[in-house]
């Protein structure tokens, strides 16, 4: 077969797979946000995540539980809804799996390092029915 043929038999079989949401989150961390600040992922499957910190601090990503926001700030107390979180170091880099949750609909991600939430450190993981 041809190059182009295998690229267009590729796109054919990919594309049906990327409009129910991406089983891969490309990050990027710094003071303070998330880019970008919204994933849709598709409900229970093996997500691989990548995380930059490119701030001079450490950053976190944390996914909470669904329907738990942690409303003004992070606090102690909402580590236990937490859902899946990675720390990243400034300056480092991280690949990890996490399976998505089984519940569609929208989940709050925020930052947990003190602080960081009320400088503007959230955003959304939207859990999408897998197709
Ligand atoms: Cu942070």
């Amino acid at each position: 077969m041809r190059k182009t043929t295998i690229i267009l038999l590729l796109l054919i079989f990919t594309l049906p797979a990327c409009a129910s949401g991406s089983t891969t989150i490309d990050l990027t961390m710094d003071e303070f946000s998330f880019t970008p600040t919204e994933f849709t992922v598709p409900a229970g499957q093996e997500i691989t995540i990548t995380a930059r910190n490119e701030g001079a601090v450490i950053h976190e990503f944390a996914i909470m539980k669904f329907g738990k926001t942690v409303g003004e700030d992070f606090g102690d107390e909402d580590d236990v809804n937490i859902y899946w979180a990675v720390k990243v170091e400034p300056g480092g880099s991280i690949t990890q799996t996490f399976t998505a949750p089984t519940q569609p609909g929208e989940y709050q991600i925020v930052c947990g390092i003190p602080g960081h939430f009320m400088a503007g450190m959230f955003g959304k993981l939207i859990v999408v029915e897998d197709r």
